[in-house]
């Protein structure tokens, strides 16, 4: 396995010493080695992985400086604009090394969302003129791959990609973890919420951990699946496939239960919500600024004030929850307010170590899902 640390000192040696980019759960050692020993200016979470190409850009027109952005291989979807557009050696001729965690590989078993993305991962690199090497788990090897990746950046101005397969890294843990004040985790705020909620309301869930909560409470509640849509993939866009239901059943409550990591990566969709206007529209945001499906990463979650953006935005309805108390008062006043609507509940980090995932796959949620809609 290889170190973070000597990774890490690795990169720095080949003046690779600014970082930016969207956490994965395969890097998660890694990018806490770098979040421990980065100065925070140099270590830039982006809200979406395009937006990481674009800082690493900036960085080299501003100081001549290759910059490292490291993804999940499901952001290589957020990438293709900038890649194409921006850094190419046919455009603006600009090289970035990206970390890119192979989630999927063929022969490894993963989840269900992770499995085509797995299968394109390298062709998808290919078909974008992104040079990439496997990266060793043994650090001469990896030594001869970056000085291999270094030299063609440095001769042809043009991107590179390291590819890491599942356990590449060897285990570090976050030194540098702070906590927040607030008292409810994840999942006792969603028990709190899903406990007011009627039969007939539609829940669209986030990706990650909030999909599986969901599905775990349901399952110990003893109630169907059926009213809950569960967006293990597609990262960012729950708060918009809600939207897309509620305009469609207006007579039906649709709640999306959000992240603030989630609703980061494409915050626009907030902007729409507001203009379309739909008074069924429920937005909760679980926010405990972190990535904490991948490690526990900070977002700028709990540095904004979402619930104002939320007005601006034209929701006519903006609401706060920190214990449940609140929440079960907050979803009251929820149901009985035009739409659409937020509720900010503001949570503490973490998860159950034995959580579980869903025992349907994607399809069978989707039919499930699809009758219940059906009989609304
Ligand atoms: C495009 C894309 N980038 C990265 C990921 C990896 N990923 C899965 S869940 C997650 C964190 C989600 O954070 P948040 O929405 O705040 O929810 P939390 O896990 O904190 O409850 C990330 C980065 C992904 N699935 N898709």
């Amino acid at each position: 396995m290889l170190q973070p640390a000597d990774f890490y000192h690795l990169l720095a040696k080949h003046n690779i010493r600014f970082f930016t980019g969207v956490p994965d759960s395969l890097l998660k050692d890694f990018c806490a080695y770098v979040t421990d020993h980065t100065a925070q200016q140099n270590n830039i979470i982006a809200a979406n992985e395009g937006n990481a190409v674009a800082i690493a850009a900036g960085r080299y027109l501003a100081l001549q400086e290759i910059s490292l952005v490291y993804m999940q291989n499901s952001g290589l979807g957020n990438i293709v604009n900038p890649v194409t557009s921006l850094i190419d050696p046919l455009v603006y001729c600009i090289p970035v090394l990206f970390l890119v965690g192979w989630r999927g590989q063929p022969g490894i078993k993963d989840e269900p969302q992770h499995a085509k993305q797995g299968q394109v991962t390298l062709a998808q690199l290919e078909v974008l003129g992104i040079k990439y090497a496997i990266l060793p788990d043994s650090l001469a090897e990896a030594q001869t791959v970056m000085q291999e990746a270094l030299t063609y950046m440095q001769t042809h101005l043009a991107s590179f990609a390291l590819v890491v397969p599942k356990g590449t890294f060897a285990p570090y843990s976050l030194q540098n973890n702070q906590q927040t004040p607030y008292p409810l985790t994840r999942e006792e705020a969603l028990q709190c919420l899903v406990s007011q909620l009627a039969a007939t309301d539609i829940v669209v869930a986030t990706t990650g951990k909030t999909s599986r909560e969901l599905y775990e409470y349901r399952t110990a509640l003893g109630q169907s699946h059926e009213c809950d849509f569960l967006t293990v993939g597609s990262m960012g866009h729950a708060s918009q496939i809600a939207l897309g239901i509620a305009l469609a059943k207006p007579h039906c409550n649709v709640y999306c239960f959000d992240g603030d990591g989630a609703l980061l990566m494409h915050l626009g969709g907030m902007a729409i919500i507001g203009s379309q206007m739909p008074p069924n529209y429920k937005h909760i945001v679980f926010n405990n600024g972190a990535h904490d499906s991948v490690g526990g990463q900070p977002t700028v979650g709990h540095l904004i004030d979402i619930p104002a953006i939320a007005k601006a935005c034209g929701y006519q309805t903006v609401l706060q929850a920190h214990s449940k108390d609140e929440i079960c008062t907050q979803a009251q006043v929820l149901k009985e307010s035009p739409g659409p609507a937020l509720l900010e509940i503001k949570i503490k980090k973490g998860a159950r170590k034995d959580l579980g995932r869903p025992q349907t796959t994607p399809v069978q949620n989707k039919e499930a899902f699809m009758q219940f809609l059906a009989k609304l």
